[in-house]
């Protein structure tokens, strides 16, 4: 069995995610490839090397450019704030390394198209890359994706999608490094519409073609980090945009952490001639599903409880209505693109997914700024 060992860059929140999904995805799965949490990197040595012990990685470096360059390092996990993305991704696939790399790839469309075309480059010689938009991997939202392919519902004419978030609400919430645009490269845009953006890309099939967008900033200075202070907020604290997708589904889009109530609120809902699907991520084990097919005396939203071993990802895990989490799409993650290395396919979302996603990012802000319809430039 052929190991291959991870390097992972930085470990708060999406570290800890991450190498959980490390540690267990071959306890569940039969992988052509073993992942071992081999080394692990942060600037402090002492924290790093704590994180390291509880998250279960053997060694530990403080400069990213060591961790590439080691021989024990197969695939680099980029688990830090998007501005370091670029350099971290190109200098690991220049070294022939694998990665994996949180969303959104880059904070701007010069830094995606680098790192898709260093990604071109290196997949020429073996070497895969993905991006991180785990909900794709919840099985709720991969059947949803099955079913709109398969044409149960027919031809698309709506969709809805919303990331609603609250833990900005409070204006005594600290100027952390999301709200600000030289760390994060814009706010709820980035960080969660480009996750609707993703998932809803991927159920349809269909690409945004062009956006007309708003983004508002609602609190303009919050205390520093630090306590020293207060800070200007740079980025948007909530972004909407109507789109057109490629077959002539028309949508909207709406990002916000301002939502009273709502913590991770990922929802979508599709129309379509023959049918709907609705999805709301605080229930991720259940897709709504009206069947426009059958007698209307009888016809209404059915809930699909999404756990039974013939759904996507379900199989490896419980017996059926044993229902999975958040840390289950990440596991699903590395394991689609542990099989892609070893079988030599092409994981998606690629980076040049991910610079098509940026792109439509960019015409988000475009369209917000100039207060007209943006085209988003084609991939
Ligand atoms: O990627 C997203 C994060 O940046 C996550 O899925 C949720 O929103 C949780 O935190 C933010």
């Amino acid at each position: 069995m052929t190991t291959l060992g991870v390097g992972m860059v930085g470990y708060a929140f999406m570290g800890r995610v991450h190498s959980h999904a490390w540690r267990n995805v071959a306890a569940f799965f039969d992988l052509p490839v073993t992942p071992i949490p081999a080394v692990l990197c942060g600037r402090d040595a002492e924290q790093a090397a704590a994180a390291a012990a509880r998250l279960g990685f053997g060694s530990v470096e403080t400069d990213w450019r060591r961790l590439v360059e080691r021989d024990d390092v197969q695939i680099v996990d980029i688990c830090t704030p998007g501005d370091t993305h670029a350099e971290i991704a190109i200098a690991a696939l220049d070294a022939g390394k694998h990665v994996l790399c949180e969303k959104p790839l880059a904070n701007s469309v010069a830094e995606a198209t680098e790192m898709a075309e260093a990604a071109e480059r290196a997949r020429a010689r073996g070497v895969r890359s993905m991006v991180g938009f785990n909900y794709r991997r919840v099985p709720a939202v991969s059947l949803a994706q099955r079913m709109v392919a398969d044409g149960r519902l027919g031809r698309l004419r709506h969709v809805r999608a919303q990331y609603l978030q609250d833990w900005l609400v409070d204006p005594r919430h600290p100027l952390v490094w999301r709200l600000r645009k030289d760390r994060a490269g814009s706010g709820a845009l980035g960080d969660i519409a480009a996750h609707i953006i993703d998932t809803v890309q991927y159920v349809t099939g269909e690409r945004l073609t062009e956006v007309s967008a708003l983004l508002e900033t609602f609190v303009r200075e919050r205390p520093l980090a630090d306590g020293a202070g207060i800070g200007e907020v740079t980025v948007d604290d909530a972004a909407l945009f109507l789109g057109r997708l490629t077959g002539g589904c028309v949508a909207s889009f709406e990002a916000t952490r301002f939502a009273t109530g709502r913590k991770n609120g990922l929802r979508f809902e599709i129309n379509g001639t023959l049918g709907s699907l609705s999805f709301d991520l605080e229930s991720l084990n259940e897709l709504h599903f009206y069947d426009n097919t059958e007698d209307p005396a009888e016809a209404g939203f059915r809930r699909i409880l999404v756990t039974e071993p013939g759904h996507p990802y379900s199989g490896a895990w419980w017996p059926p209505g044993h229902t999975l989490g958040y840390d289950h799409t990440f596991t699903h993650e590395v394991k689609d693109l542990l099989e892609a290395i070893g079988t030599g396919a092409d994981p998606r979302p690629s980076f040049a997914d991910g610079l098509h996603i940026q792109r439509v990012l960019a015409a988000v802000e475009a369209s917000a700024k100039a207060g007209c319809w943006e085209p988003v430039a084609p991939s």
